[in-house]
């Protein structure tokens, strides 16, 4: 936003005396004056505080100032509505972004305290499950880095996504406690709280289509704010997450008559809804609290962006001209009837007027095609919850199908599979149709995925609003994911491809000419040699297994769940295992199989993944005839700050979803930007990710989507598969028959009698495809020349997913609000 840039030095500026003397000073009054501690008794968590007190105020003035500006030239500004933020770690992003890693590290150790040790002791913000979430948080970083004003909404937790610790090789659920010592980065606005209504009962009134909504119950919602900034510290966007508190906090009444239970009822109640996050990342839970968290936070939301407008404009007929509502997934769909009734019942409008302001601000991304994954919720509930919305929905999908019909003439068209009412399952409301419908613009997030949209699910909106799907290919910050997570590679690419590079990642194309350089090559192994290094660390502190950093590093981090397939991986080792067994003196390739990541609690099947993982590690890890060339480790507690850790070190990237299942990825992005080589399917990303690096520099197989369709539409018999593959039928037989659980010999019995009953993910048909996958990646590494080359050509060719690039798309063709253009200095 502001072009007489805010003066912060760049990340590799020599760091001055200066400097480096003020950063003390303001560091050590931090401690002295707000945590009330002398530096001779800080202890690390004081020490951790005041860095980020002291660095905070550095934030703020760009945050002041830009969002200033924004306001003043009254420029379009984004709203980002997500129920998740997967924020993790502030501190080092900040310093990064200010380029002060260099001066406060300085500042930090004169004062006799190391500042990467202290940085690990800041709490990973987890308010998000997975891939969503991630997303929104990279895009509000690259949306200050470009110079978009934005705001994202959503909800503060008290508790984040659970911790995972394995016990016997099973996962255990334990709390998340993230703001149990004070959250430093956030600041409570008591002045921005709405009251948000549930229940009730709606009236109409002497004046033809008033309507009056009066609630059963009213909770307030409390805004907090975090500033987030961007790249060189040019701007800084606003995280604000809504508290729900209750209006009563305590019931005098109930007090006075010795009900103290009864007394704090309504104040629990109301509290509830922003306690937790709900642990799962597809299929919806259909749960009341769930309903009421949506609306919660899309009516605060809306409530507080209208008040700012009518304040800023003195209208709200302007409304599309200068603000663009984003809805991540159907999570706030709720939107569309909330800025209706907004407009409608409280402010006047009429239905045409608030119909056309409604659809010309809010905008929708899909995040899944699952059929399981949509969100619907029954007629009866919503009715009971929110009185007033149903009718608007009732009425919005009224008029839809009239219009349709109308203009349908005597043509037939499918009603029933455009409704915003599904009748075939106990009348339920489609949150996606009805995202669609009060949506301008509705995008998928892979150019496969955008397309499928098209084909699929969304096949009979798209053909009465040919228009309105459009694709954003998703993106990753390089600045967290590249410059702050891999120092080593960044210096190298600053190098390389000019300073330049990390303002316009682009740039890192300029990598594409030293591919086959070999002394290039030698500096690139030795800077993940390094990665994997502090991986080896990592693990060996976190799991006891210690690893060879020469071996071949082979990822698998993401939510655990059957479409990502990480029993495919388990299964291709086991073979692996059972080869080198056999063939004990071929020079087999070292390999390392490192998996990590959560299951949602109660998805059993995931969870008996995670535990096969496990059993399989302990006799791998412990079997000294494969010693020293396999070994299995799955890292605990998944989470942004191991992410960090473990893409640097990836050789290889497993990207291995059944074809037409995994809408994007962006782990993906971020292992093929550090270098990894990509195992994949022809699936989401993974396909322009092969695109751009070639085919000869990513390893492609499995089924096509495609494939995958028509084998579901007419399945071979498992059986019949399990003949036809090599190797299959022992390594099924040896995890069912125990010979991994020799502690409990039935416990994989159901997990293998699922897939011999019916291969919906299609774990058997691409099986004897992924394993000579495998055999083609040891291959490679066997050429280490070939590997650097096509490493190298992964780093180059993989700016283009960049977030800013997103961002910029976003805000050309759906938000249209300008961004800074790409290499702006
Ligand atoms: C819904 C209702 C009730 C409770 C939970 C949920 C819920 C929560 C999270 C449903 C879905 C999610 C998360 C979905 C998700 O992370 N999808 C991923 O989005 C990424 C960003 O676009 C893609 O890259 C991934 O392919 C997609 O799986």
């Amino acid at each position: 936003m502001n072009e007489t840039a805010f003066k912060t030095p760049a990340a590799d500026a020599t760091v001055s005396e200066n400097l480096v003397e003020t950063l003390k000073a303001e560091i050590i009054r931090k401690l002295t004056f707000s945590l009330g501690k002398n530096p001779s008794v800080a202890q690390p968590h004081d020490w951790l505080t005041a860095v980020i007190l002291a660095v905070r105020d550095h934030v703020i003035e760009v945050w002041q100032r830009s969002t200033r500006e924004s306001y003043q030239t009254g420029r379009k500004r984004v709203y980002y509505l997500s129920l998740e933020f997967l924020i993790g770690r502030s501190l080092a992003d900040a310093l990064n972004n200010l380029g002060l890693t260099g001066p406060v590290a300085q500042a930090m150790s004169e004062l006799g305290v190391d500042l990467a040790a202290i940085e690990t002791i800041e709490p990973d913000a987890a308010l998000g499950n997975g891939g969503l979430g991630r997303l929104a948080a990279c895009y509000l970083e690259a949306m200050a880095s470009t110079g978009v004003p934005a705001l994202g909404y959503g909800i503060r937790y008290d508790h984040g996504l659970f911790k995972q610790r394995i016990e016997a090789g099973k996962q255990v659920e334990i709390p998340e406690d993230w703001l149990s010592f004070r959250n430093p980065w956030e600041f409570e606005r008591r002045e921005s709280s709405y009251q948000i209504g549930f229940g009730g009962a709606v009236a109409g009134t002497d004046k033809p289509g008033e309507v009056i909504w009066t609630p059963q119950e009213t909770v307030f919602a409390v805004a907090y704010d975090t500033p987030i900034v961007g790249w060189r510290g040019r701007d800084a966007t606003t995280l604000r997450l809504w508290r729900a508190r209750a209006l009563h906090p305590l019931s005098l009444d109930a007090f006075n008559q010795g009900d103290l239970v009864g007394a704090v009822a309504e104040r629990n109640r109301a509290e509830a809804i922003s306690k937790v996050l709900y642990p799962n990342d597809s299929t919806p839970t259909g749960q009341e609290l769930r309903l009421r968290q949506e609306f919660f936070f899309t009516s605060a939301s809306l409530q507080d962006l209208v008040r700012r407008h009518y304040r800023q404009f003195g209208t709200l007929e302007n409304l599309p001209d200068k603000v663009a509502i984003q809805l991540n997934d159907t999570h706030p769909a709720l939107a569309v009837a909330e800025m209706m009734r907004l407009l409608m019942d409280e402010r006047g409008f009429t239905w045409e007027e608030a119909w056309t302001l409604t659809n010309g601000t809010i905008s929708y991304t899909n995040h899944t095609l699952l059929p399981e994954a949509l969100e619907t919720w029954p007629v009866a509930l919503m009715e009971r919850l929110l009185p007033r919305h149903m009718q608007i929905i009732f009425g919005i999908n009224a008029r839809f199908l009239e219009g349709v019909r109308r203009s349908a003439g005597g043509s037939k068209v499918d009603l029933a599979g455009i409704s915003l009412i599904d009748e075939q399952h106990g009348r339920r409301v489609r949150m996606a149709h009805l995202a669609f419908v009060g949506s301008h613009t509705v995008n998928g997030v892979s150019a496969l995925h955008s397309r499928l949209m098209q084909e699929t699910v969304f096949a009979p909106l798209h053909a009465i609003f040919p228009d309105r799907i459009t694709n954003v290919t998703n993106g990753i910050t390089p600045r967290r994911w590249l410059l702050s997570a891999n120092p080593g590679l960044t210096k190298l690419l600053r190098e390389v491809c000019g300073d330049g590079v990390s303002d316009d990642i682009t740039q890192i194309s300029r990598l594409a000419k030293h591919t086959g350089d070999a002394s290039l090559h030698e500096r690139l192994r030795a800077i993940r040699r390094d990665n994997k290094l502090k991986l080896a660390h990592l693990i060996r502190q976190d799991t006891g297994v210690s690893i060879d950093p020469d071996a071949l590093f082979d990822v698998q981090i993401k939510r655990i769940h059957e479409y990502k397939r990480q029993l495919l991986n388990i299964l291709e080792t086991i073979a692996l295992y059972d080869a080198i067994r056999s063939e004990p003196y071929r020079d087999w390739a070292p390999r390392v199989k490192i998996f990590a990541g959560k299951a949602a609690s109660n998805y059993g099947t995931a969870k008996a993944i995670i535990n096969l993982i496990n059993d399989v590690a302990t006799v791998v890890n412990n079997d000294i005839t494969t010693r020293d060339r396999l070994k299995v480790v799955f890292l605990p507690n998944y989470n942004v700050s191991a992410a960090e850790v473990i893409i640097p070190a990836a050789d290889l990237s497993e990207q291995i979803s059944t074809a037409g299942m995994e809408a994007s990825g962006t782990g993906n992005m971020k292992f093929a930007l550090n270098g990894a080589i990509t195992i994949g399917t022809l699936d989401g990303a993974n396909i322009e990710i092969g695109e751009r690096v070639g085919e000869d520099n990513i390893v492609i197989f499995g089924m096509t989507a495609e494939q995958v369709e028509a084998a579901k539409r007419n399945p071979r018999p498992p059986e019949d598969v399990i003949r036809a593959t090599p190797h299959l039928e022992g390594v099924l037989d040896a995890v069912a028959s125990g010979a991994y659980s020799p502690g409990e010999r039935d416990r994989y019995q159901g997990l293998v009698a699922g897939l011999r009953a019916n291969d919906w993910f299609m774990v058997l048909n691409d099986f004897e495809s992924y394993r000579l996958a495998q055999r083609r990646v040891d291959a490679l590494w066997a050429d280490q020349g070939k590997w650097w080359r096509s490493s190298v050509t992964n780093t180059a060719h993989c700016g283009w997913f960049s977030a800013d690039r997103s961002i910029r798309e976003y805000a050309e063709r759906i938000w249209h609000v300008p961004a800074s253009p790409a290499a702006k200095g």
